[in-house]
């Protein structure tokens, strides 16, 4: 049997805090951002706003590698609490969308929701095969710092970004108020609801579900995934039955520790893209090898996932991006 691919989204309000994320195009636009991926991803358009998610310079979501890489993949979208709804068929968890983490992220009950739902889905996504579980939640690496530390662990500073400049006075900043009201170690629903986010207790919970139902799961994404994994560790997940695909780009991140925090987490298998965008003809993909976007909405497992094929993704990834038009030289 086949990958099935899950693309959890959900929204939380810390992408609101200028500066903090450049997964869309201004710190509002970036509660659109999810629902644009996975409409763009399940359908080849996006629907709610009829732009495909850029950052400020114009450069593309990672959405569209994956796109382009998983055509011959089943793929299912989990919205685990969204400001702005995805007009696509999916599997809603019963979450809420995060609040700012220096107030608090959501209701104890909303969290209890998610982790609940997360793993009844899991449960039924086992007998599919191998799960595959990436994200898109802008303000995410931000959320998955202070998930770490608030389980226990010394996430200061080293999760990625989207942006070449991670700017991690401001998000340290951020988390360090959001800190300010708790004392970690804490399990994982009180750590989720006082300075998470919908979209990481999500990826976690199914990932349990999936494993308890017999099944394997990959968590595709960057240092988000830490968090991801620690909450499943957190909620009693086995690590031996858990792998991460990620980038090159997120491996060689230097403002950013993937490969500390995956060991200080205790994930053993990690899969990780080689491919290099350096000669695209493209100049929005040219921008991935300087460190823009560097990961999400799955895009390290697409890459890997082509390469295993023996199948060289970029002229793939060149040809959709030829088709929406904005595969500028
Ligand atoms: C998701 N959609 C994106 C994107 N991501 N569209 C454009 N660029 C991205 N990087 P940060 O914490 O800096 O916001 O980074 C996390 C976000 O970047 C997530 O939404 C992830 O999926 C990716």
């Amino acid at each position: 049997m086949g990958d099935v691919l899950v693309i959890v989204i959900g929204t939380t309000d810390v992408s609101l805090i200028p500066g903090i994320s450049i997964a869309g195009p201004s710190p509002e636009a970036t509660h659109y951002t999810p629902a644009l991926d996975v409409e763009y991803l399940l359908t080849g358009r996006p629907k709610t706003l009829d732009a495909v998610p850029v950052t400020p310079d114009g450069i593309p979501t990672p959405a569209v590698v994956t796109r382009a890489l998983t055509r011959d993949l089943p793929k299912l979208v989990v919205d685990a609490g969204s400001r702005i709804p995805p007009r696509v068929p999916r599997v809603v968890l019963g979450g809420v969308p995060g609040g700012d983490i220096r107030q608090g992220a959501m209701p104890r009950e909303a969290a209890e929701e998610i982790a609940a739902g997360g793993r009844l889905l899991g449960r039924q996504l086992a007998p599919l095969g191998r799960v595959v579980i990436g994200e898109s939640i802008p303000g995410g690496t931000t959320t998955a710092m202070a998930i770490l530390l608030a389980l226990g662990y010394n996430a200061w500073g080293r999760t990625s970004s989207s942006s070449p400049d991670n700017p991690k006075e401001l998000k340290i900043k951020v988390v360090r108020d959001a800190l300010a009201r708790i004392s970690p170690p804490l399990d994982a629903i009180t750590a989720v609801a006082e300075v998470g986010d919908p979209v990481h207790l999500a990826v976690a919970s199914i990932a349990l579900g999936v494993v308890e139902g017999g099944g394997e799961v990959i968590l595709a994404g960057g240092t988000q995934m830490a968090a991801a994994a620690a909450l499943y560790k957190a909620l009693g997940g086995d690590m031996e039955r858990l792998a991460v695909a990620t980038t090159r780009w997120i491996v060689e991140d230097k403002s950013a520790d993937f490969l500390g925090l995956m060991r200080e987490v205790g994930v053993r298998r990690i899969y990780i893209s080689k491919t290099s965008f350096a000669t695209s003809r493209c100049r929005g993909l040219r921008a991935y090898e300087r460190g823009y976007v560097k990961e999400g909405v799955a895009m390290g497992y697409a890459l890997w996932h082509a390469e295993t094929k023996g199948v060289d993704p970029l002229p793939h990834v060149e040809a959709e991006l030829e088709r929406l038009g904005s595969c500028f030289a």
